[in-house]
């Protein structure tokens, strides 16, 4: 039988019977449809099968036989009624969940479908992402993103020793992914659901997998260096206009220190950061392996320390943008944020610079913890940021220079173009992509509390 001419012999009574039907499914939340749809269907076509006149062979028999149903009495059968409104509402749904699933269809470049709880738990460093992205993701993906901030590598990994830390993806530096890495606390990637890795740079690649071999755990989310921001007024009033800020030694240098604290002095909470750039600062390797290097260092960084408003990695980006701050060490993005956010508010330029003895660079890392309970999704999100569209997007948003080759077109040449963010090549030659050598970690972490604990902040 035809379903139109069906449609049109159902009396009154029963397209009442199917409209209600119709408007309660309505009521049902649109993930019980698959599941209610296909056992709907099957038993309508059992009861209708064992409640039908004989199939006709013949299209005579068959006409003959369709004027049967049209022609018997509304309530010929209960069994044959009930299994045609089953029939019809399966129907209905196998409609709806196809046109449902055909709205939801996958990006071209998604090649796994997610995992049946369609959640995922980002763990990301703070001003590090254009909320527009999680809410384009959400609604492309239908995965709901909970996004927690973080701020030091040290609490992320501890966070991800202790045991499950309820993450699935996390943006340790590149060190730290190593570390990680080694510990079995990471999931190898699975690369055959990362088709757009293509996007990345291979020389980049290739140089990250000197630490994070065959690029086994991580894909670089940002490029990064750590460098001295400054507001230029506030510094030039203080110092005078020819008062240069190019070197590290301002920071290590008591008469300099004095005076600059009047406007604010800040420095970052990091370990690595604090006592690599002084070992640079000082010629010695910043990959030693001498405890004695990482001591002199320590007892450099107590002089800052005696003249710090704070350590901490994310605060001093508002507070150089609000002039409440006028000098620190700070992550290249961060100083250019707060250059932008301070020049919106009227007030000052913030400067940054990449001190004459060179500086660390490094990337930060996106991983799936070896714990996650959506690895689907989290290779989905992978995915997703390095389409050259999404990553451009994120980095014209938090000013930060990326990995991926071809989002550099997408950009705002105001970031490709700014020298600060994205180095020329008398920069790069000196800075230095470091992983602190395991030996030293202890003496790293002891030292870093010692300064910490002596300074007057
Ligand atoms: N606001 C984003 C800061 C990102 C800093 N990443 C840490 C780098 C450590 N070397």
């Amino acid at each position: 039988m035809q379903v139109g001419s069906f449609f049109c012999r159902l009396s009154i009574k029963r397209w009442s019977l199917l409209l209600s039907t119709a408007a309660t499914l309505l009521l049902l939340p649109p993930c019980v449809y698959p599941i209610a749809a296909l056992p709907m269907t099957i038993l309508a076509s059992v009861l209708s099968f064992l409640s039908s006149p004989r199939k006709p062979h013949t299209a005579r028999d068959a006409t003959t036989a369709d004027a049967a149903i049209a022609t018997a009495p509304t309530g010929s059968s209960r069994t044959q009624r009930f299994a045609r409104t089953l029939s019809l509402v399966g129907g209905a749904l196998c409609g709806l969940l196809v046109s449902t699933t055909a709205m939801a269809a996958p990006a071209e470049d998604q090649v796994i479908t997610p995992d049946a709880d369609k959640n995922l738990f980002v763990y990301n460093w703070s001003d590090y992402i254009d909320p527009q992205v999680l809410k384009d993701f959400e609604q492309e993906t239908g995965i709901t993103v909970h996004y927690d901030i973080m701020d030091s590598n040290e609490v992320l990994e501890a966070k991800l020793m202790v045991g499950s830390s309820g993450y699935d993806i996390i943006a340790p530096s590149i060190h730290v992914l190593k570390r990680l890495g080694d510990a079995g606390l990471l999931l190898p990637l699975d690369k055959s659901k990362l088709p757009n890795l293509k996007h990345l740079d291979p020389q980049k690649m290739a140089k990250i997998a000197l630490i994070d071999k065959d690029n086994r755990y991580g894909i670089p989310y940002m490029e990064l260096s750590t460098g001295i921001a400054y507001n230029t007024r506030k510094v030039a009033e203080i110092m005078g206009s020819d008062f240069k800020v190019d070197s590290w030694s301002i920071l290590f240098d008591e008469n300099v220190l004095k005076k600059l604290s009047q406007c604010g002095i800040t420095a970052l909470d990091s370990p690595s950061d604090m006592l690599c750039s002084t070992l640079i600062y000082m010629g010695r390797d910043p990959e030693s392996t001498k405890a004695q290097d990482y001591e002199d260092a320590g007892e450099m960084l107590k002089i800052l320390g005696r003249y710090v408003r704070y350590f901490h990695s994310s605060q001093y980006a508002n507070d150089l943008a609000s002039g409440d701050v006028c000098i620190g060490v700070a992550w290249a993005g961060d100083a250019q944020l707060a250059n932008q956010r301070s020049l919106e508010a009227g007030l000052d330029p913030i400067a940054y610079v990449i001190p004459k003895e060179g500086a660390l660079m490094g990337y930060d890392m996106l991983a799936i913890t070896k714990t996650s309970k959506h690895p689907n999704n989290a290779h989905i999100f992978l995915n997703y940021i390095m389409r050259p569209e999404v990553i451009a997007k994120i980095s014209d948003y938090i000013r930060y220079a990326n990995a991926n080759k071809d989002a550099t077109a997408l950009m705002d040449p105001e970031i490709t173009s700014n020298k600060g963010i994205y180095y020329d090549e008398q920069t790069l030659q000196r800075m230095h992509i470091v992983v602190p050598p395991t030996e030293v970690e202890r003496i790293m972490t002891r030292t870093w509390n010692n300064v910490i604990s002596a300074s007057a902040q």
